[in-house]
């Protein structure tokens, strides 16, 4: 399906680097805004399918003056319908490996987080908005529908009403708007978002392992479950939580007086 372009072969579209025990991921297409073709998104499938050992966490960026400006809009125009229903699917496997990996993800949002941009960030973990980010879903006035997997996660940040307003009428979403209605959990100023990421990546990498993967794994399956199985997966995965050796070994630390206290962490 891809159109062999040239360019759409090109690896450098995202970009990683190891820093300790975090990825980098770097959405690396400024002069389109970080327009996502299908090689991007192809990319993206890979680099999270195959997350190198040792790293904890990852955070993903844009590169330029926006996260990301979404589907590639040129690569719409030719596609008849079971084209669109591959492509949407393609989409689908790719944003499930960034949200069921192996690791959590930090989205660091800046300028436009828009469409497929906004359908990336919400399959993240946690989101970090610089000020000069915005959000919109300009499927609505394109005449298309999302296909990324926002009528899915974005409604469970910010509810059907909020998500159907933004298709309806192309409502833009300021990053403060973005914060209170909880697309981002975090807000800083312009240029501080790396800084804030990595705080957080950091934070997450010191986690027992056992935690982050039911926090990824099935925190979202409860979510989506009847209350009564959602009960029975916690207390089931609160039990094999709880008898790993290193969380025995977190709780006699605190009982000894030897780990922080909330609020110190
Ligand atoms: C693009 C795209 C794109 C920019 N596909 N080429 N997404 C949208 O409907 C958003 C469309 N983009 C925009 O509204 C604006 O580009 C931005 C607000 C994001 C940024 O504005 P600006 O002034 O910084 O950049 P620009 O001048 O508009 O764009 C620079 C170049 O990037 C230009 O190409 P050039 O060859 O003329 O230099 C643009 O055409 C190109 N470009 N955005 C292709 N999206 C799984 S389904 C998901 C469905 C969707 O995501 S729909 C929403 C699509």
């Amino acid at each position: 399906m891809s159109i062999n372009n040239g360019e759409q072969q090109d690896p450098s579209l995202v970009q990683t680097e190891i820093k300790g025990e975090i990825l980098l991921v770097r959405l690396s297409r400024p002069q389109k805004r970080n327009a996502m073709n299908d090689a991007t998104v192809q990319a993206i499938e890979a680099i999270f399918s195959n997350i190198p050992d040792g790293v904890k966490c990852a955070i993903i960026y844009g590169e330029g003056k926006h996260f990301s400006a979404g589907l590639d809009l040129s690569e719409l125009t030719e596609r008849d319908t079971m084209q669109g229903v591959h492509h949407s699917r393609m989409w689908h496997r790719a944003l499930d490996k960034v949200q069921f990996g192996t690791v959590p993800v930090v989205a660091l949002l800046h300028g436009a987080c828009v469409g497929g941009g906004l359908e990336l960030a919400s399959a993240c973990h946690i989101r970090v908005a610089e000020a000069s980010t915005f959000y919109a879903l300009p499927e609505g006035q394109r005449g298309i529908f999302v296909g990324g997997g926002a009528s899915v996660r974005l409604p469970k940040l910010i509810g059907m009403a909020r998500m159907a307003d933004m298709m309806f009428t192309g409502r833009v979403i300021t990053a403060d708007e973005g914060n209170t209605i909880g697309i981002s959990q975090y807000i800083t100023e312009d240029g501080k978002g790396m800084e804030k990421a990595i705080e957080l990546a950091t934070k997450i990498c010191g986690n027992a392992g056992i935690t982050n993967y039911a926090l990824m794994h099935v925190l979202p399956r409860i979510a989506d479950a009847s209350q009564d199985q959602a009960l029975m997966m916690e207390s089931l995965m609160a039990a094999i939580a709880q008898s790993a050796p290193e969380a025995k070994e977190r709780l006699k630390q605190f009982l000894e007086g030897k780990a922080k206290k909330v609020g110190e962490l």
